[in-house]
């Protein structure tokens, strides 16, 4: 049985087939490719790994997950951190079949429910080290909740029944790989989302391998990639964008961080000769701080190539990275929905400052809506509305949402304000999407307003985005109550319910009422005026 999951129409696959585009091969080739290479593919805190023992270890953890039942068609929920593990793992999946979904490591209660109620997962692998698998408490209740699950596989676990190391390193004689056919879902990507609940999108193989092909050429990594994965593992970003797995592909090396600070990542860039890496940009304002600081850029004179993406990069920002970072910068501006625009690395100087580059590929439709639905001409601003070759056609069982999300010829309209210059090059304006992108981490706001809403003396609240210099946006909750709430309060609230800190309100605000527009919707325009010059709203106290 395959994962269900809204296809291309029939002429658009034929297409992208007879374009070379989709190669029917399932994502492991990745590795397949490398097997007997034993130049380091991977290093994190605790070691290296050779390509050759990434494909031994991901064959034997296959095994030993088939011997414990897992097969085809059943899914798996994910949640590890940076560690060399996360792609033992996530080949291990793919060779069986299983599909995935891998929750960032700064997700909690909240978001794994969530995914877990959706997928029905056979199959749960976490850390030890994870404040929520530190003991079994969470563990207990959640197998109860989701009888699905057969399976548990646990880093740092102390028995050697749920151990993910020792299912790692159980030997067997041979393995075959039965991957999931190529034109079907090989793993779940993570939508920031700007619903109630986190959705899910579907990703083939074929379109995947096809997104990271193409990144690889755009970017041109090859066995001489050293790359710095410095952001979450699971995201998209530094999954395939190159990312790890078009490191992977072109057998470069990848080093991981814990964490995109200037006090990790630069020692590691000079103790690996890092040439390239990717960051959001309140990562980059940081890191032009600490150059600042300790008065040199000296330990970042291997790096050739610096990726922006996630958030909009301001051009005084971007302008100040060559000089000081002393590499060039790239812009990315990509989705886990799919569509991936960079700039190039040839581009002139003012494309790469003040663009965020062109879609990646020939067959990439991308056109610019007014509220009618209308095409806009270059240099006017309107909705992206989007289809590709590797651009998803619907979220995981979300009837709903879809009609919403797609126009009836497919185009998937991503809720960002675009422009298009004359020669084609995408500027993001703004966004539609009741979303706040907190540095590049994406927060729905009517999740947070729905976890708000519980608390027994709110009546009513909306989470709007504030300008902040360095992350950008930063996310406030207006809340409407009859009796005076604390911040410290309202945030141990949130905890309460489990979810990842990111999207903690940073500032709370009580108001009156909540501004409403003609047609009866919370007017959070008016809301975010608050934040400029003169306060229309009537607040009483934080
Ligand atoms: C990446 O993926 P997601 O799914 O976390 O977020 C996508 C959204 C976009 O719709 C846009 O609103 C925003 O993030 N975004 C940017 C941007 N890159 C992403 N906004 C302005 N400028 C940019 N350069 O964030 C993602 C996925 C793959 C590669 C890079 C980023």
């Amino acid at each position: 049985m395959s994962i269900a999951f809204t296809a291309w129409p029939e002429n658009l696959a034929r297409l992208y087939r007879e374009r070379g585009y989709w190669i029917d091969k399932p994502l492991i080739d990745i590795l397949t490719r490398q097997a007997n290479n034993d130049h380091v593919a991977m290093i994190d805190a605790a070691g290296s790994m050779t390509y050759r023992e990434l494909e031994k270890q991901s064959n034997q953890l296959a095994g030993a997950l088939r011997r414990r039942g897992l097969t085809s068609g059943d899914t798996a929920l994910v949640q590890l951190g940076n560690v060399n593990e996360f792609y033992v793992v996530f080949f291990a999946l793919l060779k069986i079949g299983v599909v995935p979904v891998n929750a960032l490591f700064s997700h909690q209660r909240t978001e794994l429910q969530s995914y877990a109620s959706q997928i029905k997962p056979a199959l749960l692998i976490a850390d030890r080290s994870h404040a929520l698998f530190g003991d079994d408490a969470f563990l207990d209740t959640f197998l109860g909740q989701h009888p699905s699950l057969r399976q548990v596989a646990l880093r740092g676990a102390q028995s050697e029944e749920q151990s993910l190391a020792a299912w790692i390193s159980e030997q067997q004689a041979t393995f075959t790989a039965s991957p999931t056919a190529a034109d079907r879902v090989a793993f779940f990507q993570l939508s920031g989302g700007s619903t109630g609940t986190p959705k899910l999108i579907p990703r083939t193989h074929n379109d995947y391998y096809y997104s990271i092909r193409l990144s690889v050429e755009v970017c041109r990594f090859n066995s001489e990639t050293r790359y710095l994965c410095a952001l979450p593992i699971a995201h998209n970003y530094p999954m395939s964008s190159p990312g790890a797995l078009g490191v992977f592909y072109g057998g470069g090396q990848m080093v991981l961080a814990a964490d995109p600070s200037a006090l990790v990542c630069f020692q590691l860039i000079e103790k690996h000769q890092i040439n390239v890496t990717a960051l959001v940009p309140p990562a980059v304002t940081l890191w032009l701080q600490a150059i600042e600081e300790w008065g040199s850029n000296q330990a970042l004179s291997s790096l050739k190539l610096l990726q922006v993406g996630g958030a909009k990069l301001g051009e005084t920002l971007a302008a100040r990275i060559q000089n000081e970072i002393g590499c060039q910068l790239q812009q990315v501006f990509g989705m886990a929905e799919g569509l991936v625009n960079y700039t190039r690395l040839d581009d002139d100087e003012q494309h790469i400052l003040t663009t965020q580059g062109y879609p990646m590929s020939p067959d990439d439709e991308l056109w610019v809506a007014d509220e009618q639905g209308n095409s806009l001409p270059a240099g006017q601003v309107g909705r992206l509305m989007t289809r590709g070759p590797y651009t998803f056609r619907g979220y995981y069982n979300s009837p709903e949402h879809n009609a919403e999300a797609f126009d009836d010829n497919g185009f998937y309209c991503s809720g960002d304000l675009i422009s298009l210059t004359e020669d084609g090059y995408v500027k993001v304006e703004g966004r539609l999407k009741d979303q706040i992108n907190r540095g590049g981490e994406k927060i729905a706001a009517e999740e947070i307003e729905n976890l708000l809403l519980r608390h027994a003396d709110i009546v009513n609240a909306a989470l709007v985005s504030m300008p902040d210099e360095l992350m950008g946006e930063k996310s406030c909750a207006f809340i409407v109550s009859n009796v005076e709430l604390k911040s410290p309060a309202l945030r141990r609230h949130l905890r309460e319910q489990g979810i990842a800190e990111f999207k903690l309100p940073d500032r709370f605000i009580r108001v009156e009422r909540l501004p409403l527009t003609p047609v009866g919707k919370i007017d959070k325009k008016l809301l975010r005026q608050t934040f400029e010059a003169q306060s229309p709203i009537k607040t009483s106290g934080e």
